[in-house]
């Protein structure tokens, strides 16, 4: 198959064709296909190699005519149940006090959201965050508050950690140098995102953070606009990498708002990407340790990726019976 093809087959949009940014907004339009009651194609996207399990989750829900919220949370829940998954839930990287600490956050096409950030003893804080979403008047619940929250809700408390995230943490200690590891490796924070047949979007990020973080820190993932950001006319985008950067530019918000301007999912990953290089620029920061990557999906169903540099993947799945792909994202810098 050409690269052009495979391209098209599996972005939604021929090579070629991505772009001619206008400031018309193309996705109002591709929302009225939802008054037609066609169903559509159903999509899952979600960071790292992981998604490939997750994706393929997600896409058993949405065949079955499920919404994007529940095939999403599906999927991320299949990586924080996963002890040797080491960003997310149960065996996620402790801080450098030794504890585990997760963040997650939930959006739908309705402009629903929820949210909670530095939550122990709770392996599914994805659903922990839907739970905020669904069942309390706030959006974002933190600390002991969102554990006490978990347990009224009947979540089941234990401890996360597991011997494999005991030991780096204790070989870190050896040194115990503060020094926030980004992994730009093939397991990392989960963001997903879906397109159900009735065209409706709905997004989730879960991670327990930078490992090693000071305690009390909170990344990007649990902050909406950040993190994760989902316009139900226009398109969703989530964050993987360093989030404090992803926080400097507001990255997912601004991935959805550049598709809303008329750029391809592809060309406003990239966008948000260069403004945060852009940034470290002003800043003269070094720029050396750092990794970003955002993936996009729009109200069409095309996807795109990007990252600062190489090494960050992305699953897509499209479509009942078709088996999700893993691609590299093209990034900004060259190592
Ligand atoms: C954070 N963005 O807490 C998350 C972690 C991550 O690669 O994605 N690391 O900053």
């Amino acid at each position: 198959m050409k690269r052009s093809d495979f391209l098209k087959v599996v972005t939604g949009v021929a090579a070629a064709t991505a772009v001619v940014p206008s400031l018309a907004n193309p996705f109002i339009k591709a929302s009225s296909a939802k008054k037609t009651h066609e169903p559509l194609v159903p999509v899952s996207i979600a960071t790292w190699r992981s998604g490939l399990q997750t994706t393929a989750e997600a896409m058993r829900i949405l065949s079955n005519k499920g919404s994007a919220l529940d095939a999403t949370e599906a999927g991320v829940k299949i990586c924080e149940a996963d002890p040797n998954e080491r960003s997310v839930g149960l065996g996620g990287r402790p801080d450098r006090d030794g504890h585990v600490t997760l963040d997650a956050c939930c959006m739908d096409h309705l402009g629903n959201i929820g949210s909670v950030a530095g939550v122990e003893d709770v392996v599914h804080v994805s659903s922990l965050a839907r739970a905020v979403m669904e069942k309390t008047p706030h959006v974002m619940l933190v600390g002991e508050g969102a554990r006490q929250f978990a347990q009224e809700m009947g979540f089941p408390l234990q401890d996360l950690r597991v011997p494999a995230s005991i030991a780096e943490w204790e070989k870190w200690k050896e040194k115990a140098e503060y020094s926030p590891v980004v992994n730009v490796e093939n397991h990392d924070t989960i963001g997903q995102l879906s397109m159900d047949m009735a065209g409706q979007l709905a997004g989730m990020c879960t991670t327990s953070g930078m490992a090693f973080k000071m305690r009390g820190r909170i990344g990007d993932s649990p902050i909406i606009g950040a993190g994760l950001y989902v316009d139900g006319e226009v398109g969703a985008a989530t964050a993987t990498g360093h989030g404090e950067e992803v926080i400097r530019v507001v990255g997912s918000y601004r991935v959805v708002a550049e598709m809303e301007k008329g750029f391809s999912p592809q060309e406003a990953c990239e966008r948000a990407v260069r403004k945060i290089y852009d940034f470290f620029q002003r800043r003269e920061a070094g720029i050396q340790d750092t990794q970003i990557g955002f993936i996009a999906l729009n109200k069409r169903g095309e996807v795109g990726g990007y990252a600062l540099r190489p090494g960050f993947q992305y699953a897509v799945a499209r479509g009942e019976g078709e088996e999700p792909v893993l691609l590299d994202a093209p990034a900004l810098l060259p190592t």
